[in-house]
């Protein structure tokens, strides 16, 4: 049942059924308890140029949903400690994962079952084995239709800044200004230190309280010129027209150095926390995937350089 695979081919049916290339390759997570079966799918979605994440145990899902934002779910129905109906219906009672799409693969053919299935939340089925190009064409036709409806959002409700879509259309149309105006930009990227023990010492509930305040921060701390969004989970990016990079660093580690002093209150216990941000300035001409990987490599030194820092 592990037939091998050409990946152009697998690309050449993601390109068919899909209507744009994605800027960011589609995310996919799945879950199968049996490992070598999500390692299988993984290749096959990967081959045809999509980014994956498998997790075995059903119980990490919610986590690897908030870890990974993924654009759909591919989810086994059977495993043990918590079967994929069950599984699909926790995932449905979070507001941000409802109409993240859920298709089920399994080894039942009984109809009525997979009626049960489709009612609880499912948006499709797939029967094991499944066949390559089925898989690519079912993932790639809901993967795309999630990014679309991301893109209508435009805002995140929690902070009110530019969603993940949207900061990544304003980031092209910027760099598009700037080749045409030969004028500067600075993009960085921040994501707020440790925050996972943020959540499990003080509660999602702080740790959400965390990030609103620190989205209030930058919205206040940049100029209207600037755009600001909310990357992902605790990471946000801001979009800087015109800067250049030394005032850009300088601005951004002004805010780091508000943010490390305020303090958090849960309970009677009070709380501070850091970020690291790493910038990047645009090369006229380069792509917006460049200015990313510069941003994102520096972020990266600074996680790695100990925290609470920012770098370009
Ligand atoms: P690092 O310093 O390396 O960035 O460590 P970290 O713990 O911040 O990094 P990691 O990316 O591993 O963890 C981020 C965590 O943020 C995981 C996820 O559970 C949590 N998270 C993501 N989105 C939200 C959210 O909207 N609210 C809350 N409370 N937590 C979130
Ligand atoms: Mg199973
Ligand atoms: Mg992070
Ligand atoms: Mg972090």
């Amino acid at each position: 049942f592990l037939k091998p695979v050409r990946s152009a081919d697998l690309a050449a049916v993601l390109d068919e059924i899909t209507h744009v290339q994605p800027v960011e390759p589609y995310r996919i997570l799945v879950i199968d308890d049996e490992r070598e079966v999500a390692a299988y799918h993984c290749m096959i979605l990967e081959e045809a140029g999509m980014m994956t994440t498998r997790i075995s145990d059903p119980l990490r899902a919610l986590e690897a949903l908030e870890a990974f934002r993924p654009d759909m779910v591919l989810m086994d129905m059977y495993m043990p400690g918590c079967s994929g109906t069950e599984l699909a219906q926790v995932i449905r009672q979070v507001p941000s994962h409802f109409s993240l799409p859920i298709l089920f693969f399994s080894s039942e053919s009984d109809q009525r079952k997979q009626r049960a299935a489709m009612r609880i939340g499912a948006d499709g089925f797939m029967v094991k084995p499944i066949d390559p190009v089925a898989l690519v064409s079912e993932v790639a036709i809901r993967a795309e239709r999630t990014r679309a409806l991301r893109a209508l959002i435009v805002r995140d409700s929690l902070t009110g800044l530019f969603n993940h879509s949207t900061t990544l259309y304003m980031l092209e149309n910027a760099i598009a200004a700037s080749d045409r105006n030969r004028t500067g930009l600075c993009f960085a990227l921040i994501d707020i230190d440790h925050f996972k023990r943020i959540n499990d010492s003080y509660g999602h509930r702080a740790g959400d309280q965390v990030i609103a305040s620190l989205a209030r921060m930058l919205k206040q701390h940049f100029r209207n010129s600037d755009v600001i969004g909310r990357h992902g989970g605790e990471e946000f990016a801001v979009i800087m027209p015109y800067a250049a990079l030394d005032m850009a660093v300088a601005r951004i580690d002004q805010l780091r150095t508000l943010f490390e002093r305020v303090e958090f209150a849960d309970g009677a216990q009070a709380f501070t926390c850091t970020f690291s941000a790493g910038v990047a300035q645009h090369v006229a001409g380069s792509s917006l995937a460049s200015l990313f990987g510069v941003a994102d490599r520096a972020l990266y030194r600074a996680k790695q350089g100990g925290r609470n820092r920012v770098l370009a």
